[in-house]
């Protein structure tokens, strides 16, 4: 397969940026990296917004079809709280949204910055109106989390990505398991960064939540490839065992999608896409919402079934 073919997995939409600063009910420096979900018959968006102070808080966005009329929350839905959550003293970011079927709700898993660094927080929510918050789950530095929707072997899973001290060790994936969502253990390595010249090399981080799919926890990742006029963020897949999703069955050796367009290659911060949530419409369409250049918001849609044959060409296993 050729890199054009590799590009075509997941199609950009020709109303792209579908969401910006401009269209925000109140002043914004910057609304990027979302959380997705279907709600009844709307797709909503928890959306990170970033003031210009330069802290971040979320906003709930509404659209009937995913891409067009979204009705704004006209104030932070979930802004952070720094009184009785010292944790969010700089901000909450960077959202991943999952509904869990056994608590009726659905789980928000969110990077909660911290005078201590960023770390992983968990809320829940009926409504996206009213959210409780569960508090931190893992300790600085970690982001890019989100938990599975079900339980394995009674205990549940969550992805996150922990930053070493010392960068020679490299950022990878982790899974860990907790028995109430509260107490997390048992951590490993699920999905490590590649070294060298790689695209994924030395830092990698989960994007939107595992989906579920007949083949396997299909995975998107973003890989942070280093360069001397700094960081290019792309896409690369994975698909995780569905009984046990400590086993890595296969992983794209080449990235999948990656910065192309004006809005992702300048914002704030250059050549970035970072999805953090997808919904799957039907059985086979497959809506990626992604931060770009981490100044606004684009969509990107695919075929699952192009993506899990595109996957079952991938080398087995998790490594290069
Ligand atoms: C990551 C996260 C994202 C951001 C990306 C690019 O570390 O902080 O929120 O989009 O960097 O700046």
């Amino acid at each position: 397969m050729t890199t054009n073919a590799y590009s075509e997995l997941f199609r950009r939409h020709p109303n792209n940026p579908i969401l910006t600063p401009k269209e925000w009910p109140y002043p914004a420096n910057a609304v990027f990296n979302a959380g997705a979900a279907r709600v009844g018959n709307e797709t909503v968006l928890l959306v990170r917004v970033e003031d210009r102070r330069g802290i971040s808080h979320l906003t709930v966005a509404r659209s009937p079809d995913g891409w067009s009329n979204w009705r704004i929350d006209s104030s932070p839905t979930l802004a952070p709280s720094p009184d009785t959550h010292p944790e969010e003293m700089w901000g909450i970011e960077d959202p991943r949204i999952v509904r869990l079927p056994e608590l009726d709700q659905w789980a928000i898993t969110y990077t909660a910055y911290s005078s201590g660094g960023p770390l992983v927080s968990l809320a829940v929510t009926h409504d996206f109106k009213t959210f409780q918050r569960l508090g931190p789950v893992m300790p600085p530095e970690d982001k890019d989390a989100a938990l599975f929707p079900v339980r394995f072997q009674g205990r549940w899973a969550m992805l996150h990505r922990p930053v070493p001290s010392f960068s020679v060790h490299g950022a990878h994936i982790w899974i860990s398991f907790s028995p109430d969502l509260k107490h997390w253990g048992d951590h490993r390595i699920l999905l490590p960064a590649r070294h060298g010249a790689w695209w994924d090399a030395n830092k990698i981080g989960l994007s939107p939540p595992p989906l579920r799919t007949a083949e396997g926890w299909l995975i998107l990742y973003h890989g942070v490839r280093q360069t001397a006029s700094g960081s290019i963020y792309r896409l690369g897949l994975a698909l995780l065992d569905l009984e046990d999703p400590t086993v890595v069955l296969r992983r794209s050796s080449e990235w999948v999608f990656g910065p192309q367009e004006r809005y992702e290659k300048e914002g704030d911060v250059d050549d970035v896409v970072f999805p953090c949530g997808w919904v799957l419409d039907g059985e086979d369409d497959l809506l990626l919402y992604f931060g770009a250049a981490d100044k606004c918001i684009a969509l990107a849609t695919a075929s699952l079934k192009e993506i899990l044959g595109y996957l079952q060409a991938c080398p087995a296993g998790c490594s290069p």
